[in-house]
């Protein structure tokens, strides 16, 4: 039988109709009526997708009922609405604290049930969802025992979407955000984004560009804003605006926007006011400050610590935060670009307000394939740091590439700092299990916007998946999770499980291959972001350009961050900044990133450095056509539109890996003056073909016609 047609709108929520009988049998049994607690909006939010689900899933609405009568009952509620049964169930969900949950099998009144449990009406709902989790992935029904909260206690998606609904690097069609038709109109739209988020635990939403508008913070766009809160609430998720420094210039008609000056302090007070009027649960403000030419502090030669400061005690009387990004660079600073936010907010630990957080990106550079995880965390023990991840794939292929974020996130989060000694992991600075810091956040920039299946790809929405759950738990596995998204977005057969993950296990490493293998990093196209361009050497400043970071002359290849060179190593702990430093210790697939390297230098495979660049170019080529059969594999199970998408986005992706490997080892080949291994597929096009390829312009999604 073939599977009906899917378009992705449903995401992980899909809630299909089961057809194996057993398990539809083992269902019918454990669900025969709904008990929910309670008639809060978030009560009835978990009513209202347990009720649907599962009558989607058996075929036939289950009865909703105050109380339970009979075997088989699902129980939602606080422990305070005294439904959810036995002291010891509750004692385990306070436990669990804020947002945690215990989902159970059990017996209440002498009664078989499935209890969720927690103390708080957003846990319970949490609670829901892993109750539909479980179902959905196959597990048995008849012995759940979960016990689970959140580690880190802002859960946030970064939209990069500008007021005329364009979206920064955005790659999924508009932004959601129907300003024009707000707060007017509501886009159903809005719900289910909301219960998508709230089924992986995220809390916290900033609607607007870091690139930022001053006007989303006058009252005509708070009414607007009101609306979105009033939608997102239900779901347990509060509203972020980002804040243009200069606002009080743009809007308030000042002369300065020096974070010292009275007139200053007062104009970001009293908006602080006006914005917890419309939005009483407003969550704060998400800045960009003197970075990439946006206003700051630095203007008025004050600190990053001046001017979070003066936004934290604005939002400080209604409990608001501010989220202050490390991303900072300046081309009139002659150190290496990496080592600039680090130089800069080092010195500032411990001079924040207790309600400022400082954002920082994964790597010290900008969301490349690969990077080594910023020195940052675990360098400043005394201010709360919170992750950013960016799920949209500005540097991995966009919307086409099948990449599995998950992967390289568990590698950033499992990274060793050192900071205390071994087993300081960036997940515990983020959970602050080693720091100790009270407020803890993990950020992704988002990759949702119109398209019908949000993301842009079906593959990219497992990327939003597995952001929710690591920033639920930094501790999880990304196999894990790639098998919960797996069974609940496609299939639970496990050949088609099995297949799949091993699919978006191998994608990551894919495409550190035919991008930026051994280290290398940013030698994509200039603006877009798309594409190969190793040779760019004139893109507006010198670290902007390609040139500047993969620095290939006859010698070698690759930027020296030793103390010979920009010293950057020196940012890391001990025995990091010492492995760094000597060649022969540091990791293999950070080469580049670190030292200067001879072509003839012998990697640990034995080949020179030059055979095994072209290895990695070409294994990342190999591995995305294997991905490929791989996916035909699974055609059979897979409905035609969402199979016939990935399948067509494959092809392009395989054009496009090889694209890459022949414009790189022709570039780079240059330099080697050595010849391909006889072994690997010369490149199909002389360099003169790759440097004269001009993409269209098409500012959402540039691509190169087929090459090949
Ligand atoms: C870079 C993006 C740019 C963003 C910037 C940021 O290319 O569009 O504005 O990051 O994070 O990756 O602020």
């Amino acid at each position: 039988m073939t599977a009906p047609n899917e378009t992705g709108y449903d995401l992980w929520l899909r809630y299909r109709h089961i057809d194996d009988g057993r398990r539809s049998a083992e269902l019918r049994g454990a669900a025969t009526e709904l008990v929910v607690a309670g008639d809060s909006p978030t009560s009835r939010a978990a009513r209202d997708e347990l009720a649907t689900a599962l009558a989607a899933m058996l075929g036939t609405q289950i009865p909703i009922v105050p109380k339970p009568s009979r075997d088989g009952a699902i129980i939602v509620g606080t422990v305070a609405s005294g439904l959810v049964g036995s002291l010891p169930l509750a004692a385990n969900a306070r436990r669990e604290g804020t947002g945690g949950f215990v989902v159970r099998s059990t017996s209440v009144n002498g009664h078989r049930a499935i209890v969720v449990a927690s103390t708080n009406d957003v846990g319970a709902m949490y609670g829901a969802f892993a109750l539909l989790r479980a179902i959905q992935t196959n597990a048995p029904l008849a012995n759940l025992s979960i016990a689970d909260h959140p580690r880190v206690k802002l859960r946030m998606l970064d939209h990069w979407d500008n007021l005329d609904r364009s979206v920064e690097r955005g790659y999924a069609g508009r932004s959601l955000w129907e300003w024009s038709k707000l707060p007017d109109t509501l886009s159903s739209r809005y719900h289910d984004y909301a219960r998508a988020n709230a089924s992986i635990g995220i809390n916290a939403v900033a609607l607007t560009n870091v690139n930022a508008n001053a006007r989303v913070l006058t009252p005509d766009y708070l009414a607007k804003v009101a609306a979105l809160a009033g939608v997102f609430r239900a779901y347990g998720i509060q509203i972020f605006l980002t804040a243009r420094f200069s606002a009080p210039i743009e809007l308030g008609g000042l002369k300065t926007a020096d974070p010292l000056d009275p007139a200053v302090r007062a104009w970001w007070a009293s908006r602080a006011h006006e914005i917890y009027r419309f939005i009483p649960d407003f969550g704060g403000f998400l800045v960009k400050a003197n970075s990439e030419g946006q206003p700051g502090p630095q203007d008025y030669r004050r600190s990053h610590a001046d001017g979070a400061n003066m936004l934290a005690d604005a939002l400080q009387p209604h409990g608001g935060v501010v989220i202050w990004r490390a991303f900072v660079y300046s081309n009139e600073v002659p150190t290496d670009r990496i080592k600039q936010a680090y130089d800069e907010f080092k010195p500032l630990d411990g001079q924040f307000h207790e309600n400022v957080l400082i954002q920082v990106k994964n790597g010290p550079l900008d969301f490349q394939p690969r990077e080594p995880f910023s020195p940052l965390f675990g360098a400043m023990q005394h201010t709360p740091l919170a992750m950013e991840f960016q799920i949209t794939k500005e540097y991995l292929g966009q919307d086409t590439h099948l990449v599995y974020l998950g992967a390289e996130w568990e590698e950033v989060l499992k990274s060793d700092t050192y900071a205390r000694g071994k087993g300081s992991t960036v997940a515990r600075v983020i959970d602050s299990s080693l720091t100790n810091t009270a407020r803890t956040a993990m950020a992704g920039v988002s990759n949702v916007g119109t398209d019908t299946n949000w993301t842009g790809s079906q593959f990219n929405q497992a990327n939003w998946y597995a952001f929710g759950r690591l920033a639920w738990n930094p501790e999880l596995s990304s196999r894990d999770i790639a098998d919960e998204w797996i069974r609940m977005t496609f299939s639970n057969d496990p050949t088609v499980v099995r297949t799949i993950e091993h699919i978006m296990m191998v994608s990551r490493e894919a495409v550190v291959n035919y991008m930026t293998p051994l280290g290398l990093a940013h030698i994509m196209a200039t603006n877009h972001h798309y594409g190969p361009g190793p040779w760019v050497s004139n893109a507006g400043r010198p670290d902007w350009s390609p040139t500047y970071y993969h620095r290939a002359d006859t010698l070698g290849i690759g930027f020296d961050r030793t103390p010979s060179g920009s010293d950057a190593v020196e940012q890391y702990f001990s025995p990091l900044r010492e492995r760094f430093a000597n060649i022969d210790s540091t990791p293999e697939n950070l080469l580049l990133w670190f030292h200067h390297v001879p072509w003839t230098y012998r990697l640990h495979s034995g080949q020179t450095l030059w055979d095994g660049l072209v290895a990695h170019y070409s294994a990342g080529v190999d591995t995305v056509r294997a991905m490929r059969r791989e996916w035909q594999s699974v055609k059979p199970a897979i409905d035609a539109e969402r199979f016939a998408q990935v399948d067509s986005f494959l092809v392009i992706q395989e054009h496009e890996a090889k694209w890459w490997r022949d414009a790189a080892v022709d570039y780079f080949q240059q330099f080697s003056r050595m010849p391909i291994p006889a072994r690997y597929e010369p490149p199909a096009h002389p360099l003169s073909f790759y440097l004269e390829l001009r993409c269209p312009l098409d500012r959402d999604k540039p691509r190169c016609p087929p090459i090949y």
